[in-house]
């Protein structure tokens, strides 16, 4: 690919000249781009700042895709499951010739895999063995709220805990992460993220691919140093003072190097059948838009069939697939549809030079396939406006914060004495977010909910089903009927672009 050699020279020799070059290239390098880009604004600027450059040069698609282990529990019994999850640094190999120190849950990044079956209870027992404090949370887990992971709510150095997941939820695709106060942009850049996968009896029915047919798959970008190292643009790289990233990266911090299961732009062999992805977009701040380059005949390629909170009624064909950080999509692509012998590239059509390519599939061989997607996959409850006993309205925008730049929630900056709803438990209620100028992935922890309209219309292509995040664009207005069910107590809501995260985007909401 002498393309992405030129690009890489350009942003290892020049520095932030380089970074210039690399985006203005973009429109030549680009895989798979225009159709439907530009109706969300498209494009790496909107998503968070420049693109930090790395040091050291990767060449795509050399390395096979990893998959994730999944982690034995320690014991089970009639109705839990007991796992144990230590935090420690470790060494990985991330860039050939190169070891990257990460921090990772067992000393792996993704972290290993956790697979649940619904209404049986999870109990993981977490030793931080790190420098730092830190604070799991379940994300798109139904969770009491002292096993929330909740900011200020650390596990010290040297420290354990048990988190107890009850796990009384449809299945889907969850993931772990750290969410430590002030901290997690680099925490989880580092390497504190793992898939949570919830089953049920619903799933296991289903005839979609599955066994080594059925793959999660965490996108993350991250830059690397010279010797490999992960290069993340803290104020403070002690993580212990002051939070937040250097202004240049402050709308978000966006890496040049896109790491699938933690190997830079692997590639995956696959026969010419279906293959079932779980898509998870575990970046700090980049939103992806999928697409398949060459597309299949007919198009389509994406077939989804979940989304952040489990299966969707009946599943939605894609082209492009836009991706924000918090969101997973469940897709299922049918590689039937390419001769064997192709290369089938996953391109991000909002990318440019390296960045607009993913991971590459190789069809490598003919088989069997006797699965399929059935046009009804699950009974999914609609919520209607009229369910909703309150309608509030949360405001997403720059401002000051400890007399800086930050970002804040209907004007404010997160405070841990700052309540901004108290929803009653099992009640649905009608909320609206508005973005100002920048895009805001709005997350809310406990409480699912279903998109009602966006700008004042209809929901968006990827909109279907329930879901726990929300891609807001710049300047858009969006209406979620969110229910709150399970447990009572306080929860946050916050952007989940991270370094807006940490520069104080969050709001806490108290479930009554
Ligand atoms: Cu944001």
């Amino acid at each position: 690919m002498p393309t992405s050699r030129r690009t890489f020279l350009l942003a290892t020799g020049a520095g932030l000249a380089g970074v210039v070059a690399l985006r203005s290239c973009g429109g030549t390098d680009q895989i798979g781009g225009g159709g439907d880009h530009g109706d969300r604004g498209g494009g790496e600027a909107d998503t968070g700042g420049r693109v930090l450059p790395s040091k050291v040069k990767v060449e795509p698609f050399k390395v096979p895709l990893p998959v994730p282990p999944v982690l034995r529990p320690d014991r089970s019994d009639a109705s839990s499951d007991h796992y144990t999850l230590v935090q420690h640094t470790a060494k990985a190999q991330i860039v050939p010739g190169h070891s990257t120190e990460i921090w990772g849950f067992n000393g792996t990044f993704p972290g290993p895999t956790i697979e649940s079956r619904s209404g049986r209870r999870a109990v993981v027992h977490l030793r931080n063995e790190l420098p730092r404090p830190t604070a799991t949370h379940l994300h798109g887990g139904i969770t009491p709220a002292d096993s929330d992971g909740y900011p200020l709510d650390v596990v010290r150095p040297g420290a354990g805990r048990d988190y107890t997941y009850p796990l009384d939820q449809r299945a889907a695709t969850l993931w772990y992460h750290d969410h430590r106060m002030d901290f997690t942009g680099p925490q989880v850049y580092m390497g504190l993220a793992g898939f949570h996968i919830v089953r049920d009896d619903e799933d296991d029915a289903l005839p979609l691919p599955d066994g080594d047919r059925e793959i999660p798959l965490m996108l993350a970008d991250r830059s690397f140093g010279a010797d490999g190292s992960l290069h993340y643009p803290s104020l403070d790289p002690s993580l212990r003072g002051r939070p937040g990233v250097l202004s240049d990266y402050a709308d978000g911090v966006l890496g040049d190097t896109i790491l699938v299961n933690g190997a830079p732009w692997p590639f995956l062999e696959v026969a010419a059948v279906r293959y079932r992805f779980r898509l998870l977009n575990a970046s700090n701040a980049r939103v992806y838009r999928l697409r398949l380059s060459p597309a299949p005949a007919g198009g389509g390629g994406f077939v989804q069939v979940g989304g952040d909170g489990g299966f969707l009624a009946a599943p939605v064909r894609h082209d492009t697939l836009a991706v924000a950080p918090g969101e997973r999509f469940d897709v299922v692509i049918d590689f039937s549809k390419y001769r064997v012998g192709t290369e089938v590239t996953l391109a991000n059509a909002a990318g440019s030079g390296g960045t607009s390519r993913v991971m590459r599939f190789r069809v490598v061989r003919g088989g069997r396939d006797d699965s399929s997607v059935p046009a009804r996959l699950s009974d999914v409850e609609q919520l209607s406006a009229g369910q909703a006993v309150a309608h509030r309205q949360f405001t997403f925008k720059r401002g000051k914060v400890h007399g800086g730049h930050g970002f804040t929630i209907n004007d404010k900056a997160f405070s841990p004495d700052t309540v901004l709803a108290r929803p009653k438990l099992g009640t649905v209620e009608l909320w609206e977010f508005r973005a100002s100028a920048t895009t805001h992935p709005v997350h809310i922890h406990l409480g699912h909910f279903q998109v009602l309209a966006r700008k004042g219309g209809k929901p968006g292509p990827y909109d279907s089903g329930w879901k726990d995040t929300l891609d807001l664009d710049q300047g858009e207005r969006a209406r979620v009927l969110v229910r709150f069910t399970g447990h009572r107590g306080r929860y946050v809501l916050h952007c989940h672009n991270l370094e807006h995260e940490d520069m104080a985007m969050m709001g806490n909401f108290e479930v009554v």
